[in-house]
This record gives structure tokens, C-alpha cells and sequence, in this order.
């Protein structure tokens, strides 16, 4: 059992600020993007290194941003080729408050417990490894060795390997990454969840069922030259700014945009380019030509008439759809057709909730369009049937046969940074043979052929007490996973838990009965060893890989690289004994690349490739390459419509990102776009709604959930009014993870329901003062 004094609280406290409100914004960035990025990098690094840092981020021989996962253009601006969030990224990284084995002597986890996430992470970056003993309540001082002495050990205790989880955030390096993975695998499992599988697992699963690879197939370029962009479920103007530039380009070069969202995001509204004179003294660019303000989880419904006003335009006119397309590399066609009959437009119209004027505007704008991009995030994926959501827009894109050709294809925006090239080099929980065959060629062990945990399986397996060691790569597990408490539980009946960290957030918190935290380097760091500067790979959300190098001076010389990290494990655990040479691949990253040439698909001379801008992975799609699909052809699909269903006082909650915050780093308080300022305890309601049960604005209020007869309840959030539909509401992650049961989640992909909680509102009218 633990010990009861650090049975400490797993959920966020739940304190309120000076909350103030202001009309949305109905632009994104612009002069005050400008301001806020020096604000954060002045505070966090001083001037000096703030422009330094600045002028170095997605340049060719600098390093890659930190925050999201967006390309950068083949010759980036020598002006700065980053945004404000990038900007919040890389001040939160390097920032110059530090906390060592003084400041965990002073404050025991149940002291750092109290704290809120925004006050967790202003501390600082953790400077030395650090153990948490069974029975103490402080973090106290380890050396290296011990660390990974005592990681050895626990590992060996276990009677299975498939005892041991290794998760995986998604900043990590191709490197580091492919280390960790063949580590789990040579000592034995493929318990890897990986920050994916709450993210856009939904999307690499309908894209490899329909399009026989599970990424997206458009270049940056080709976003300039699209026709017509959709832009579904996603919120570029705060979570990916620098896609702006090219929705921008898209426009002026006569291309139309379209938004798909119950909330009409500012930066879908109009761009004010901090790059351009244009965008900094004029009224920038408009960017959404039409918004389609769907109903949560009502996307299938609006596709379905979308599609079916089309074929309705095709029986007239040859041109609407791509029949040579269809024919040549797709299957499926009459069936889709079949099926779509079987649907009323009137019924679709009433389940979607858009106006049919603004989908007859979005007709138009498709009809003799072919060069068609689709880009989308997790408003599609985090739903129960989040893979159908994408099957439904994959089909769309195949009947306009917009694949294969510049300006037209799929866009699964990515959230981290490399979180797709951490899935390229091997962090997968499911069995790859072929990758198996190769790890046995050219590593020289047998890679288990059992399949292993994703997150939702990791908690639960945690839980049940089948498995007892949970060591990250980054991240914050405890947060991110879904029904905190739940998750809570689950580590804490963990025997060792281990958290590879540049800061400190609740997983560091509520742990197992030992608790290792190995703190490692920011990207913008200089990783060097024996006086060379080393360098990383990284792919983006496009399938390109580059290499990034860090300049600042690292936090600390008691840090640790993550790739040395990793094989020092390996090497303790395996005392010396093991065909690969761990040690070399730590000390020499040019040796990993090498591997990962030989055992990942797709990578190929790697470290001749990367000398300049990057090169791309092969991507099947591009070439129209089915062959590994049924009958060799792209599949269209027959997706259901979403079963969602609420009774008289329930709303369907999404949970989503204020514009001051990295997933579960909270950089401030402000959601500036949205009107939000100091407080993040809110929920988003219609006007209409608030009248009805009776509310004020800024009323305090709870809101419950109620799965399989849990009640799971997120206490005190003030209601803001907000144009959201009628019957739906948004509240920020992670606050509102206490209320998403952990057993459910997408069909297929396991993705928790985060964009779909049916919650109900209970008023507290006596907390109003507080
Ligand atoms: N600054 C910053 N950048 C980030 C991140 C961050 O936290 N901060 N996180 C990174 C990560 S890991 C990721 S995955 C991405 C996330 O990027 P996004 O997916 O843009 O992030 P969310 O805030 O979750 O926004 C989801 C959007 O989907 C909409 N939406 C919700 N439900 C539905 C629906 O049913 N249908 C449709 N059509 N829309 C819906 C919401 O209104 C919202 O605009 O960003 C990455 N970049
Ligand atoms: N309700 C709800 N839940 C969600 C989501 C949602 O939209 N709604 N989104 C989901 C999504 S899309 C994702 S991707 C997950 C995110 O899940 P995670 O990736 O697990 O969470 P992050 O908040 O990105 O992790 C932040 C921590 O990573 C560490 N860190 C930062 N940089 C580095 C580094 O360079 N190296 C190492 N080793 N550590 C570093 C820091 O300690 C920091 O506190 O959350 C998911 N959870
Ligand atoms: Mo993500």
C-alpha cells in the first residue's frame, strides 16, 4: 500500500482567478501576437537569448520548433519562421527559473500537489535526477547511475515483461525514440501507448484502411495551390498559427476556404500576417469563405448531404465528381451511392444543424473543384466514432478524385511536435512483422510478437495490477489520459514509476511507490559530447525529415539527453550483454540513424539527406499506389451516422485548448481569441441554453457525467455565453478529463471520447461568490 500521506489528489485544485470577458477576437495574430511572443520571451529568458533562440527556431541549420508538428517551407524567413505559441513553447523550455534538490527538500509532493498546473509548471526546469523513496513525501538527490541501477533492478524483478509500460510523448526524437522502442522490444514487450493514441490514432487508422498509409499526403506547397481547403475540426489560429501563412498564400492565390466547427475560431475568420506590412498596419487577410458551424459530433450527417447535393449536381453534369478517378483507383462507389439514398436531406439538414444556405454555398464552391484539401485535427478524431468521421471525408476527397496532384489530399494536422516520427521509428503498441524481421536482421534480437497496451489499456492494465512499472518519455500521463481520477488510482499502484522530464508537472506528483523523475534537454538546447555538437532528426505532419540543433546553453550539466537516457538503461539492464551496443548509439546519434535507415520504413541515407533542408519519406498516396489495399484500389466507405443521443437536460461537452497552453502546459490564464482572460475555469454556453436552466453569466456551476452508473463530477466553472449550438458546450483539457470515462472511446482506434461528453449542469448558486 502507499503511504497515505502521499495519497495525494490527483485533480487540479479548483481555485478561481479575476475573471475577465471581451468580445471574441475576429482576427488571429497581428501586432498583439507580436507583443505577447516578446512579453513570454523576455520574461522567461531576458532579451539576449530571447532573440537569439528566436532568430535560430525551423531555420535549416537550427532547431525545429518544440510546440506543434506544422512544415516549414523549403527557405524559411530570415525574419523569424515561428509564431506566438512556438514563441510560448520555446520561452516555457528555457525559460531561466530552475529547481534542483533544494527547492524538493523544502516542498514535499503534497505541498506541490495544492499547486495548479500553470503554478506547476512557472517553477522551472528540473536541473538533476531526482528519487521519491517509498514512504518519503520529498523528492531527494540520485546519481545517474543509481537511477538506472534501480530501474534494472525493478525491471528484472518482474515476472513478465509485459509488466512494464513504456509511454511515449511526442517530443521526443526520432532517435531517442527509435532507442526506446527497440529497448521495450529487446527487453521484451510492446506495452508503448504513445500520446497518439489519444490523439490522431482515429486518423492513421481510416487512412490506412482507405489509403493504405496512416498519414496525411500533402506537401506545405501544396496548400498554396489548393482550389478550395476544408478545414474541419481543428483550430489552426492557436494550435498550429504558422498554417495560417499558407491558408493565407491559398487565398491570394484565388483558392477559397472552408470551416467545419460548432465555434467559429478566430484565426478561420481572418489573418493578420505578422511577416507582412500588409498584416501588420492593414486588415490581413480574409481566410473562411464559408463556416459551417456544425453541431459536436454532427459531421457525418453534414457530409452525407454535402455528398449528396453533389451527386445531385454529377446526374446533371459530368463534371461534379471524378469518374475516370473513381473508376480508375477506388471501390466501392455503387454502394456508397446505394446507401446515400437510403438517407432523407431533411433529416440530415435537422442532425447537422447548419443552415442549408451555408452548405448550398459549400456545394457550390466544391462543384467543379478537384484540387481539394482536407485538414483536420482532433474536433474529428476524440469522438466514439472518430474513424468513420475521417472515412467520411476520405470519401468526399475520392469522389472529387482530389489525390495524387498538386494542390489536392489529406491533412491530419499534428499535434506534437514529432509524434509522427516517433510512430515512423517503431513507437507502436501493435505488432509489425516486417519491422520485426528487420529489427532481427540488423539488431540482432527477436522483437515479441504479442501485441501490447495503448493508453486506454496501460491505465486499465495499471489498475488491475498487471503491470507495475510505467516509465515516459516525456509527457504528462496523468493528465492527458482520460477520468483522472481513474488514472490517478492506476499509477499509484504501480511499484516504480519514471517521468523523463524538462519540467515538472502531476505526474511527477502522483506516483508509484517509487518515483524516478530524469530530467533531460529542451530542443533548443546544445546536446554535446566530447565537444561536438550532436544534432536530431525529426519528421513533421508532412512526412519530411530534418534535423534540428539546439544553441541555448542547457539548464544544467546534471541533464542528460534522452537518447543517452535510454541506452544507459539498456546497458545497465542488459549488463553489457546484448548484441546491440547501447552506449555507442547514446554517445554516437549518427549510429542510431543508421539503424533507423536499415530498420524503418521508408528512411534511407539519412545523414546525407538532412544536410540542407530535409527530405521526404515515401508516401504511397502520392503516387496512387493502392496495391496494398483490397483489390489494389482506395476504399470509399458506408459510415453510419453518429449515435450520440442526449436526453432533455443533458449537452454534449468538447474538451478543447485555450490559446495559452501546450496540451496539459498551462502558459497563462488569457484564452485571448475567445475573449477569456484569467481564468480557464469556465464553460462555453449558448446564450439560449443559459436562459433556459435559468443561469447567469458567470454563474458558478458543476458538471456531472454519468457512464455505466459512475457519476464523475468537475467542479466550479463559471458559464461564459459564446456562439456554440444550442445543446453543446466547451470547456478547456485537462480540467475537464475528471469527467471522461476511461472505458470509452473511438471504435477502433481506442481514442478517448474527449470532443463527446455528455455532461449535465448542476447550479451552486452558493458558490457564486467564491
Ligand atoms: N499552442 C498549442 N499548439 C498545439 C497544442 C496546444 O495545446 N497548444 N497541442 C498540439 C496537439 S498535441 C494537438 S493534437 C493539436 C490539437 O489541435 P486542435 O485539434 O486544433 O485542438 P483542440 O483545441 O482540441 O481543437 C479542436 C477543434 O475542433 C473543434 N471541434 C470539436 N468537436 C468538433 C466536431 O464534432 N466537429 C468539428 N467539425 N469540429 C469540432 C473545436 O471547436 C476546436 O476548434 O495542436 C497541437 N498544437
Ligand atoms: N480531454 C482531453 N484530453 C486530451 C486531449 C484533448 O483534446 N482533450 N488531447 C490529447 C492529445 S491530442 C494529446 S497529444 C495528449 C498529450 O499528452 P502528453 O504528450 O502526455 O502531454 P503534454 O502536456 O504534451 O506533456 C507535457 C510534459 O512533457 C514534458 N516535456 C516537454 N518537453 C519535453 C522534452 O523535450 N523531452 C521530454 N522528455 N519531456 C518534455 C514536460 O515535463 C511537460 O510537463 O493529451 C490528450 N488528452
Ligand atoms: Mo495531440
Amino acid at each position: 500500500m502507499n503511504d497515505p500521506k502521499r495519497d495525494v489528489a490527483a485533480g487540479i485544485p479548483e481555485k478561481f482567478s479575476n475573471i475577465r470577458l471581451s468580445k471574441p477576437m475576429d482576427y488571429a495574430a497581428g501586432k498583439l501576437a507580436v507583443a505577447k511572443t516578446l512579453q513570454h520571451g523576455f520574461m522567461e529568458m531576458g532579451v539576449v537569448k530571447s532573440f537569439r533562440a528566436l532568430f535560430s527556431m525551423n531555420q535549416n541549420d537550427g532547431f525545429d520548433c518544440p510546440s506543434c508538428a506544422w512544415g516549414d517551407p523549403e527557405h524559411p524567413s530570415k525574419i523569424g519562421e515561428y509564431c506566438e505559441n512556438g514563441a510560448k513553447a520555446l520561452a516555457d523550455e528555457a525559460t531561466n527559473s530552475h529547481i534542483g534538490a533544494t527547492f524538493f527538500k523544502n516542498n514535499s509532493v503534497e505541498e506541490l500537489a495544492r499547486l495548479t498546473d500553470y503554478e506547476l509548471n512557472k517553477l522551472g526546469r528540473i536541473t538533476e535526477p531526482l528519487v521519491l523513496r517509498p514512504g518519503s513525501v520529498y523528492y531527494a538527490p540520485i546519481s545517474w547511475q543509481e537511477a538506472f541501477e534501480l530501474m534494472a533492478a525493478e525491471l528484472h524483478k518482474l515476472p513478465s515483461p509485459d509488466e512494464a509500460i513504456f509511454y511515449t510523448s511526442g517530443r521526443s526524437s526520432n532517435e531517442a525514440a527509435f532507442l526506446y522502442g527497440m529497448f521495450a522490444r529487446a527487453f521484451g514487450t510492446n506495452n508503448m501507448p504513445d500520446c497518439s493514441n489519444m490523439c490522431h490514432e482515429s486518423s492513421g487508422v481510416a487512412l490506412s484502411e482507405t489509403l493504405g498509409i496512416g498519414k496525411g499526403s500533402v506537401k506545405l506547397e501544396d496548400l498554396h495551390e489548393a482550389e478550395v481547403i476544408i478545414v474541419a475540426g481543428q483550430n489552426p489560429g492557436t494550435n498550429h498559427p504558422r498554417m495560417l501563412t499558407a491558408l493565407e498564400k491559398c487565398k491570394e492565390n484565388g483558392g477559397h476556404v472552408i470551416s467545419i466547427n460548432p465555434l467559429e475560431e478566430s484565426g478561420l475568420v481572418r489573418f493578420k500576417n505578422p511577416q507582412t506590412i500588409k498584416g501588420m498596419l492593414g486588415n490581413g487577410e480574409q481566410i473562411a469563405d464559408v463556416h459551417l458551424p456544425v453541431r459536436i459530433n454532427q459531421d457525418i450527417p453534414l457530409l452525407k448531404l454535402i455528398i449528396k447535393k453533389l451527386a445531385l449536381l454529377d446526374q446533371k453534369s459530368e463534371q461534379v465528381f471524378d469518374h475516370n478517378f473513381i473508376e480508375k483507383y477506388t471501390q466501392g462507389y455503387n454502394d456508397l451511392m446505394t446507401d446515400l439514398a437510403t438517407y432523407e436531406e431533411a433529416d440530415l439538414l435537422v442532425k447537422c444543424g447548419v443552415e442549408e444556405e451555408l452548405i448550398n454555398q459549400t456545394v457550390g464552391l466544391l462543384a467543379n473543384k478537384s484540387k481539394i484539401i482536407v485538414c483536420w485535427a482532433m474536433g474529428l478524431t476524440q469522438h466514439k466514432n472518430g474513424v468513420a468521421n475521417i472515412r467520411e471525408y476520405i470519401n468526399l476527397i475520392l469522389l472529387k478524385g482530389a489525390l495524387g496532384k498538386p494542390g489536392a489530399g489529406t491533412c491530419p494536422v499534428r499535434g506534437h511536435s514529432n509524434v509522427q516520427g516517433d510512430r515512423s521509428v517503431g513507437i507502436m503498441h501493435f505488432v509489425d512483422k516486417d519491422l520485426n524481421k528487420r529489427i532481427a536482421e540488423h539488431l540482432g534480437f527477436n522483437a515479441p510478437e504479442k501485441e501490447g497496451f495503448d493508453v486506454v489499456k496501460a491505465m486499465q492494465a495499471m489498475h488491475e495490477g498487471k503491470a507495475k512499472i510505467f516509465m515516459a518519455l516525456g509527457g504528462n500521463f496523468l493528465m492527458a489520459a482520460s477520468d483522472t481520477e481513474y488514472t490517478a488510482d492506476a499509477l499509484k499502484r504501480c511499484d516504480l514509476t519514471v517521468q523523463v522530464s524538462t519540467k515538472l508537472n502531476r505526474s511527477h506528483l502522483v506516483t508509484g511507490k517509487t518515483a524516478l523523475i530524469l530530467p533531460t534537454f529542451g530542443r533548443s538546447e546544445k546536446d554535446e559530447k566530447a565537444g561536438e555538437l550532436r544534432y536530431i532528426t525529426v519528421e513533421n505532419s508532412m512526412g519530411k525529415v530534418k534535423k534540428s540543433r539546439g544553441l541555448l546553453k542547457p539548464a544544467s550539466n546534471k541533464i542528460m539527453s534522452e537518447p543517452e537516457i535510454v541506452a544507459n538503461l539498456a546497458h545497465t539492464y542488459f549488463k553489457g550483454n546484448h548484441p546491440v551496443d547501447w552506449i555507442a548509439m547514446g554517445d554516437d546519434y549518427s549510429l542510431i540513424r543508421d539503424k533507423i535507415d536499415k530498420v524503418a520504413k521508408g528512411f534511407d541515407s539519412t545523414e546525407q539527406r538532412i544536410k540542407n533542408s530535409g527530405y521526404y519519406l515515401p508516401n504511397n498516396v502520392r503516387n496512387l499506389d493502392f496495391s496494398m489495399l483490397p483489390n489494389g484500389k482506395a476504399q470509399l466507405t458506408i459510415n453510419s451516422l453518429s449515435e450520440l443521443r442526449t436526453k432533455k437536460d443533458e449537452f454534449v461537452l468538447m474538451t478543447i485548448r485555450s490559446h495559452d497552453q501546450f496540451n496539459t502546459t498551462i502558459y497563462g490564464l488569457d484564452d485571448r481569441y475567445r475573449g477569456v482572460y484569467n481564468e480557464r475555469r469556465v464553460v462555453f454556453m449558448n446564450p439560449k441554453d443559459i436562459k433556459k436552466l435559468g443561469l447567469k453569466d458567470l454563474e458558478v456551476v458543476d458538471m456531472t457525467s454519468h457512464y455505466d452508473n459512475t457519476k464523475r463530477t468537475a467542479k466550479k466553472f463559471k458559464i461564459v455565453p459564446y456562439a456554440i449550438p444550442v445543446g453543446n458546450l466547451a470547456a478547456y483539457y485537462p480540467e475537464t478529463n475528471v469527467l471522461i470515462p476511461y472505458n470509452h472511446f473511438a471504435d477502433q482506434s481506442h481514442t478517448p471520447i474527449s470532443k463527446s461528453v455528455i455532461v449535465k449542469i448542476v447550479g451552486n448558486r452558493e458558490l457564486e461568490t467564491v
